[in-house]
């Protein structure tokens, strides 16, 4: 088989990029090690930056995203009792943020694909790019039992943290970055209407919460635990007690509580390989980079990437020019570090370390005092959550 870009992954960062390819006339393919179903069933992101609504926008995939989702301009910082609303719109010259589930991006993105009769395969195994440092680069697998070769002109690494791509680089031509975290977040969805219209991100001595929503009928909520920790320990009257008893006490007398239809622990890593380019090979989204869900990032820098990377392979394409895949690595990783430290700030400002003393949790009941007072402290916040310019 022959295309002009072989698609590793089919999440958020596969499909969108194959998604512009296909508006652009670049022929593409892409392969996953799972089935349609696993990747919807999957709950992940909830919060959208506007340069990834506008990306969604001019790839056609709007309509359900302006029809469904949220526009929040503003979220809640509680502690010691206590929430600050930290005005997005006002602090940012009127930007916001979109809630949608990342979820529906897929189940939108996937319908877009099937309808435009682009090729995608699925169930595959043992998927391994070769020859991305030469001029003929072309992947591997198994499909339906049988080996296939895909030659291809580039390779796109959309095959998140667990991947193959990474993998295929020798280990001397990249450079990685890693923070892992004493703790992860317990996730529960139920079909009970949101404690409150915007998010509440609490920070208290039993730990961090968070109070998010899919829909005014569809709750998201997390708990901080400890590294290691199972889910079949936390039932679902367990954690609703926990998240009550980690938030200010107007909040938790009005939780809805219900029973959960998912519930998953997610662990929390901060992660950066560099170069994201490798010869013809490009690593995008969380194939190069993690972040630690607090700052809503994750799927808003696969976006970015994949802004990037488009217009490389649309100007190669439509130009002959090579600028743009000469600058994917250097554009992407700029954004990507600069979001990589707000997650990594956020959330050390609002969990709690195993090994704080008295001291670190004074400093970080200081910071959340000076954020909630200091329009110059509030602005940083508002600035990078709403998401940094491409
Ligand atoms: P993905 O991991 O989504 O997709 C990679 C795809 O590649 C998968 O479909 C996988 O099956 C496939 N694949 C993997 N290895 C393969 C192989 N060898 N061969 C073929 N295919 C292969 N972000 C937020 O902003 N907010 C959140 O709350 C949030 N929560 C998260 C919770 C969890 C548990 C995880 C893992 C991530 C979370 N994220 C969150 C980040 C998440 O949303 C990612 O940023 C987003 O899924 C990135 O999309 P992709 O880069 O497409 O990677
Ligand atoms: C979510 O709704 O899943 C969500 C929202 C905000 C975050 C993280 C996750 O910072």
């Amino acid at each position: 088989m022959r295309t002009q870009v072989a698609i590793i992954g089919s999440g958020p960062s596969g499909l969108l990029l194959g998604q512009i390819l296909s508006g652009a006339g670049i022929a593409n393919v892409v392969v996953d090690r799972t089935r349609r179903d696993h990747i919807l069933a999957r709950v992940r992101a909830g919060v959208l930056e506007q340069g990834t609504v506008r990306v969604l926008d001019q790839a056609g995939l709007g309509a359900r995203l302006h029809n469904e989702g949220l526009i929040h301009d503003g979220f809640s910082l509680a502690f010691d009792e206590r929430d600050h609303r930290i005005d997005l719109a006002g602090l940012t010259g009127g930007k916001h943020v979109t809630v949608y589930g990342q979820t529906e991006i897929t189940r939108d993105l996937l319908d877009a694909r099937e309808t435009d009769g682009m090729l995608s395969l699925y169930d595959v195994e043992d998927v391994v790019p070769h020859d991305f440092d030469g001029e003929r680069p072309y992947v591997t697998l198994i499909h339906d039992g049988k080996p296939l070769r895909i030659d291809c002109d580039f390779i796109a690494g959309c095959d998140g943290f667990h991947g193959a791509s990474r993998r295929a680089v020798p280990p001397s031509a990249m450079t990685c970055y890693e923070r892992i975290y004493p703790f992860g977040w317990l996730g529960l969805l139920a079909e009970v209407p949101p404690v409150s219209h915007e998010l509440i991100y609490a920070n208290h001595a039993r730990g961090f919460a968070l109070c998010s929503m899919r829909s005014l009928s569809r709750s998201r909520y997390y708990v901080q635990v400890p590294a290691g920790e199972k889910v079949e320990a936390w039932s679902d009257q367990r954690f609703w007690d926990e998240l009550r008893a980690r938030l200010p006490r107007h909040h938790a007398e009005k939780v809805t509580t219900g029973p959960s239809f998912e519930k998953s622990i997610a662990p929390l890593r901060s992660f950066v390989a560099e170069p994201m380019r490798f010869g013809r090979l490009f690593l995008v989204g969380d194939a190069a980079h993690i972040v630690p869900p607090t700052g809503a990032k994750g799927l808003n820098l696969a976006v970015g990437d994949v802004h990037y990377l488009s217009e490389g392979l649309c100007e190669h394409y439509r130009e002959g020019s090579e600028a743009g895949l000469e600058a994917y690595s250097a554009r992407a990783l700029s954004r990507v570090w600069k979001a990589v430290r707000f997650s990594w700030w956020m959330t050390t400002l609002l969990h709690r370390f195993p090994e704080a003393g008295a001291f670190e949790t004074k400093i970080q009941l200081a910071e959340l005092d000076y954020l909630t007072h200091s329009r110059a402290a509030a602005s940083m916040l508002a600035e990078n959550y709403v998401g940094l310019s491409y």
